[in-house]
Parts: C-alpha cells; sequence; structure tokens
C-alpha cells in the first residue's frame, strides 16, 4: 500500500522533463541567450556577454519554465563541430535556431543550416523556434523578413515560429522560449 501511495505521489509530483537542442551557425548568440536564459528563468546571473568564449563542445543548463525541467543543449556551431549534433537527435524534444539577423552575409549558410537539420529524420516532428536574433543591431533583418528568406511557409506539420529577440538584452526571449516549452510539453504529454 505504501509502496503505491509513493509511486503515485511520484507521479503526481513529477515534472515533465524537456530536452531543447540550439543549434545554429558560430557567432549567432546561442551562447549568450542560453545564459540570458538563466538570468530570466533561474533568476541566476549567467556569464557576462563580454566574457562568453566561443562554445567548443557542449554548454548545458538545466531549468524550470512554466513548472517543466528543461534541459538546454548549446552545441558548439563551427563546420567541424556540426557532426557532434547528430548525436543529441535522437534525445531532443524541441530546437532552437539561431540565427543572426544582422549578418546578411551568413544568411544563405544560415539557410542552409538550417534546412538540413530539417530534414534530419529525428528532427521532423519536433516544435521548432527560429530566433531571429540580435533584433539590438541597428539595419538587423526584422522577423517577418527572416521568416520569408528562410522560406518559413515550408516547414509544416510541426509546431513553428519564428520570433525576433536579442540574446544581448533579453528582449523576447521569455515569450518565444515559453511557447516552446509549452508545445513541447503538449507533445511529451500526448496532447498534440
Ligand atoms: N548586439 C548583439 N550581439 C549579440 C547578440 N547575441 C549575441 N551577440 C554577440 O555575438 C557574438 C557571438 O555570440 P555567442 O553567444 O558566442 O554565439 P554562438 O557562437 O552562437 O554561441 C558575441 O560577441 C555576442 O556578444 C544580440 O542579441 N545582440
Ligand atoms: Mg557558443
Amino acid at each position: 500500500m505504501f509502496s503505491l501511495l509513493a509511486g503515485l505521489w511520484r507521479y503526481l509530483t513529477s515534472k515533465t522533463q524537456v530536452n531543447v537542442l540550439i543549434l545554429g551557425l558560430d557567432d549567432a548568440g546561442k551562447t549568450t541567450l542560453l545564459e540570458q536564459m538563466k538570468g530570466i528563468f533561474k533568476k541566476v546571473p549567467g556569464i557576462p556577454p563580454a566574457k562568453i568564449p566561443p562554445t567548443i563542445g557542449l554548454n548545458v543548463a538545466k531549468m524550470d519554465i512554466g513548472g517543466v525541467s528543461v534541459t538546454f543543449w548549446d552545441v558548439g556551431g563551427q563546420v567541424r563541430l556540426r557532426a557532434l549534433w547528430e548525436r543529441y537527435y535522437a534525445d531532443a524534444h524541441a530546437l532552437i535556431c539561431v540565427m543572426d539577423s544582422a549578418d546578411a552575409a551568413r544568411f544563405e549558410e544560415a539557410q542552409l543550416a538550417f534546412h538540413a537539420v530539417r530534414e534530419q529524420a529525428e528532427l521532423h516532428a519536433l516544435p521548432l523556434l527560429l530566433l531571429a536574433n540580435k533584433q539590438d543591431v541597428a539595419g538587423a533583418c526584422s522577423g517577418g523578413d527572416i521568416a520569408a528568406q528562410f522560406d518559413a511557409h515550408k516547414v509544416m506539420g510541426v509546431p513553428f515560429r519564428v520570433h525576433a529577440v536579442s540574446a544581448l538584452s533579453g528582449e523576447g526571449v521569455n515569450e518565444g522560449i515559453s511557447w516552446l516549452i509549452a508545445k513541447a510539453r503538449e507533445k511529451t504529454q500526448g496532447m498534440t
């Protein structure tokens, strides 16, 4: 009887666990986003932006968002590290693609990487958030323009949103991430 009740208690109090993979080219702002999220959702200051080194390998951060226990994986973006991304595909429940909206010279490269990720079989069904980052930079491309450039209308069959943010100032981050986690939660609970 006790073990039954203990099991029920564990079931009722256990949190949904969600793994979120953060992808994007090097310099897009992935690690800055991760550190910003620590400040927003954990209420602990992340590493100051000026002190964030280029990511070699992987940064992991765990935090509670809207009652969901979320683990973020920020995988290094350099070309030679992109092979590592695949190792995390199988365990991911949601995806964030970060892109630099102010670096028009790399839009094409960013777009190719985005669609390459979309074509991975393991990732096909995952809720997806494309973050048009660096909106604080003068001349940055708007979220709407990024969506058009990235042929966002071709992303079908999964919850998908393009969200304009500044990882540096935190503008838009809470809204975008909260939307993604809600979608990932529905998915892991079989509600979609
Ligand atoms: N102005 C501005 N700079 C940003 C923003 N996000 C990241 N950066 C800068 O872009 C550079 C690369 O950021 P980082 O987070 O290391 O990119 P990562 O390689 O994708 O992890 C750093 O100099 C950051 O300070 C942003 O929203 N606005
Ligand atoms: Mg990084």
